[in-house]
């Protein structure tokens, strides 16, 4: 269990990261990041991108057609106005591959989300082991 964190976000202007982390199964990656993303504006922003330097960071979406998953790089995750949105199995992710790092469950990373609007945002990712295909922990 990794110790709850009380106030794990990050601000800036009209946008707030709720518990960003990252999942891993296996220590070399790949690993999946996920976060709530709050937008407490009047207009909606867009995640372009996040920079980190361990590993090569992409903006993914999955889809569910058939029963089948495939996962698509998108340019960008628009944030409507007045909505909290979850980066979470199944949906939005970040995909970070070709670690020149070891993932250790129970570490911080740092990484800065890149918003049209609301510009950098410097972000700690708490890294954990995944448990399952669906773990995925808000809070
Ligand atoms: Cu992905």
């Amino acid at each position: 269990m990794s110790s709850p964190s009380i106030a794990h976000q990050f601000q800036k202007e009209n946008i707030n990261i709720n518990h960003p982390h990252i999942k891993f199964t296996i220590s070399s990656g790949p690993a999946a990041g996920y976060m709530t993303i709050v937008n407490m504006g009047e207009k909606p922003d867009k995640l372009l991108n996040i920079e980190v330097d361990f590993a090569v960071a992409e903006l993914h979406h999955s889809e569910i057609n058939n029963g089948i998953i495939s996962m698509n790089k998108v340019d960008f995750i628009e944030i409507p106005a007045q909505i909290a949105k979850s980066l979470k199995p199944g949906g939005y992710h970040v995909m970070f591959s070709k670690f020149n790092i070891e993932l250790i469950n129970d570490t911080e990373l740092i990484g800065v989300l890149n918003f049209e609007f609301a510009g950098e945002i410097k972000v700690v990712f708490e890294v954990e082991t995944q448990k399952n295909k669906d773990d995925y922990t808000e809070h």
